[in-house]
């Protein structure tokens, strides 16, 4: 068994599913490297230390480049806010380290773009964590569209809501809060919610070629964290758009943190020539397929409880009929990440398939703002 050396930066949300999915991807998959939780990087000694403890880590670290260049680290895990990704990944990806950066890659196109020049000179493995591709009914998806199960696919649906920054004295800026702030995320719904559902849509539907879209900031000022005060709110609180795929597929994309009531509903829906398929983040396990080539009597909407072995990811878990979760999603990226290195391929999203993510992103804020539609 080969060790992999893990320097992770930030402690986050992130980092737990990130830190849960090292330490227990070796007990469920067949693998020829092992992680370590070598060392943990954050500003606050006290807390990165508590951290350590927690998870397992062997070493703390309060400055990220420093942990770059560590000699016995073999990969950074970016689970900064967006602001970093850029500095950590070219520093990382000069020190020939691998990376595996959280979601969006950055926080605007040409952030990303130095980013993947940076990995690919260095010819790094690299890996973003797009981790809805692998929640196994997600997966069973994108494996029905390539085996032309759908036939010709017509529509592409995708919403992700929630409702928690409603309050208009919810402080923006700062730990926890720095989805809110346009220096340290980059965009709001755009860039953090919607951005899986461009992901998953290009991965199972292939590319984008034009947008058009609206947004809205209905929070207008907030207190800063930072400076403590009232300063303007730079993200989309909300944004729509439609958008059309190269195949010829239409397709309407719906995020708010403004749907009172729903805290992480990421659905989808694909209507194809010959079949039908939809997904809810909220019944991650399910699959729903409405296949027009059934016998009539029988023909409807079939609830696919994906838990069969024969299944996406599922022989490596329970029996046939026992499910898996959220945090399972992040298990599999790594068993993957682990497995594109015995094999020598990539690992999808990789920077360059997140870039791609990213300049639909970056259309649909530009088309919000000029009111155009915009060809990617
Ligand atoms: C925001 O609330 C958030 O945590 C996103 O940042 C994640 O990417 C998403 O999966 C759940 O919601």
């Amino acid at each position: 068994m080969k060790t992999l050396n893990i320097g992770m930066i930030g402690y986050g949300f992130m980092g737990r599913t990130h830190s849960n999915a090292y330490s227990n991807v070796n007990h469920f998959f067949d693998l020829q490297y092992q992680p370590v939780l070598k060392a943990i990087c954050a500003r606050n000694e006290e807390r990165a230390t508590a951290f350590a403890n927690q998870w397992g880590y062997e070493s703390v670290e309060t400055d990220w480049r420093k942990l770059i260049e560590r000699d016995d680290i073999d990969a950074i895990d970016i689970c900064t806010p967006n602001n970093l990704h850029r500095d950590i990944a070219i520093a990382a990806a000069e020190a020939g380290k691998m990376i595996l950066c959280e979601k969006p890659l950055a926080r605007s196109v040409a952030e990303g773009e130095e980013m993947c020049q940076a990995i690919e000179k260095a010819g790094v493995p690299n890996t973003v964590w797009y981790n809805y591709r692998r929640v196994p009914a997600v997966t069973l998806a994108k494996q029905l569209v390539d085996e032309g199960r759908l036939g010709r696919v017509f529509h592409y649906r995708a919403n992700f809501l929630q409702d928690w920054t409603i309050s208009t004295d919810l402080p923006q800026g700062g730990e926890a809060l720095w989805r809110l702030d346009v220096e340290a995320a980059g965009s709001g719904v755009t860039g953090d919610l919607l951005a899986h559902c461009i992901d998953t849509a290009i991965w199972i539907n292939g590319p984008i070629t034009s947008v058009t879209a609206m947004t809205e900031t209905f929070v207008k000022e907030r207190t800063h964290n930072l400076t403590g005060k009232v300063e303007k709110v730079g993200i989309d609180d909300a944004c729509a758009f439609l958008a059309r795929f190269a195949n010829g597929s239409l397709a309407i994309f719906e995020s708010t943190r403004y749907a009172r009531g729903h805290k992480a509903l990421y659905t989808f829906e694909i209507n194809g020539e010959k079949a039908s398929l939809a997904w809810d983040l909220h019944d991650l396990h399910r699959l729903q397929v409405f296949d027009h080539g059934d016998d009539s009597l029988i023909r409807g909407w079939h609830n696919v409880h994906v838990s069969d072995g024969d299944q996406p990811y599922m022989d490596k878990w329970w029996v046939p009929g026992l499910q898996i979760g959220y945090e399972h999603s992040f298990i599999h990226q790594v068993a993957d990440f682990l497995k594109s290195l015995e094999s020598g391929t990539p690992c999808g999203p990789t920077f360059r398939d997140a870039q791609a993510t990213q300049i639909v992103c970056e259309a649909v804020l530009n088309s919000a703002k000029s009111g155009q539609w915009v060809n990617i």
